[in-house]
């Protein structure tokens, strides 16, 4: 099995000669790790600098100013609920990142803390996404919010909303397609919804657009956060499967490149499985410390 990246970016650090060749292999390096060519270039010049006018004398060093620079570079961000306002949260990404399974876990999450909250099944492309999304708010206790597979997903928002305010709920979760005929009928389809919950008189302030990025996809994360950020303005991320083999570099690369927060991180395929994005940690596990 390939070794993680941490622990190949420590194993670098064990050289401690800090000649050219290091700075050329870090950057292969971060590149290899998802960075992507610009921010490895930026973090192996910065490293150059550090190098010489800090001195480092072990591995340990040398992870953490890596650690400092990709610190400056991703955000977190905890949304913030009200008992007295309904939000909105429009979860989206494309098939399989596991926007319905991040879904069921936030509303599990969030049920936790004594919020009523409410499902709304906007995929409406696949009969099986909301057969899916049923089960899960059945296993919940979740109210579910559908109409019949292939209906116009703007609806199931609008009735979603309007059920929700009648019943004084606090947090409608949405579920969206992440594919359609083809990629301007989905960009259509959501900056449509987009419209549809500014319109029902949700201020930005509750209502947020999460994307979620499979962390095992790498690159890819990239050219997905740019499509769906050209649809609806992105407020977060979330980080799904960051339990198998996580290349979390993508991440820093799409939060520095699009400017978007990391909310929650999801491990494993319980309801449990999801948590507050913790920068410090995922840093650390990123440069194997
Ligand atoms: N191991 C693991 N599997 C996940 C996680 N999130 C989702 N999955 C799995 O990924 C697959 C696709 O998830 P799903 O929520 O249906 O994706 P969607 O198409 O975006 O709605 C399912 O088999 C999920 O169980 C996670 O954090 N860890
Ligand atoms: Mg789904």
């Amino acid at each position: 099995m390939k070794k993680k990246f941490g622990d190949r970016l420590k194993a670098l650090f064990g050289i401690k000669i800090f000649n050219e060749q290091f700075f050329e292999d870090l950057e292969d390096f971060l590149i290899e790790g998802d960075l992507g060519a610009k921010l490895a270039m930026e973090i192996s010049d910065e490293m150059r600098k550090l190098a010489k006018s800090e001195k480092p004398t072990n591995q340990e060093d040398l992870q953490l100013m890596v650690k400092r620079l990709l610190s400056s570079r991703i955000r977190a961000y905890l949304p913030e609920l009200h008992k007295d306002e309904l939000t909105v949260f429009l979860i989206l990404g494309v098939n399989g990142v596991g926007k319905t399974t991040s879904i069921a876990k936030m509303a599990q999450m969030y049920k936790n803390q004594g919020y009523e909250v409410m499902l709304a099944a906007a995929d409406t492309f696949r009969a099986a996404a909301i057969d899916q999304l049923e089960v899960h708010a059945q296993r919940l206790g979740c109210r579910l919010v559908k109409q019949k597979s292939g209906s116009d997903p703007g609806s199931v928002v609008y009735d979603a909303i309007t059920s929700a305010k009648a019943r004084g709920e606090h947090l409608i979760l949405v579920d969206t397609a992440g594919r359609m005929h083809n990629k301007e009928n989905l960009l259509r389809e959501l900056s449509k919804i987009d419209k549809i919950v500014q319109g029902r008189g949700i201020d930005a302030a509750h209502y947020m657009k999460f994307l979620v990025i499979d962390s095992t996809t790498g690159q890819n994360g990239i050219s997905q956060a740019d499509l769906f950020n050209q649809a609806v303005k992105l407020d977060a991320l979330i980080l799904s499967k960051y339990d198998s083999l996580a290349k979390g570099g993508a991440l820093v690369q799409i939060g520095e490149k699009f400017a978007i927060p990391i909310a929650f991180v999801g491990t494993g395929e319980t309801y449990a499985d999801m948590h507050p994005f913790d920068k410090d940690e995922f840093l650390d596990s990123l440069v194997g410390l």
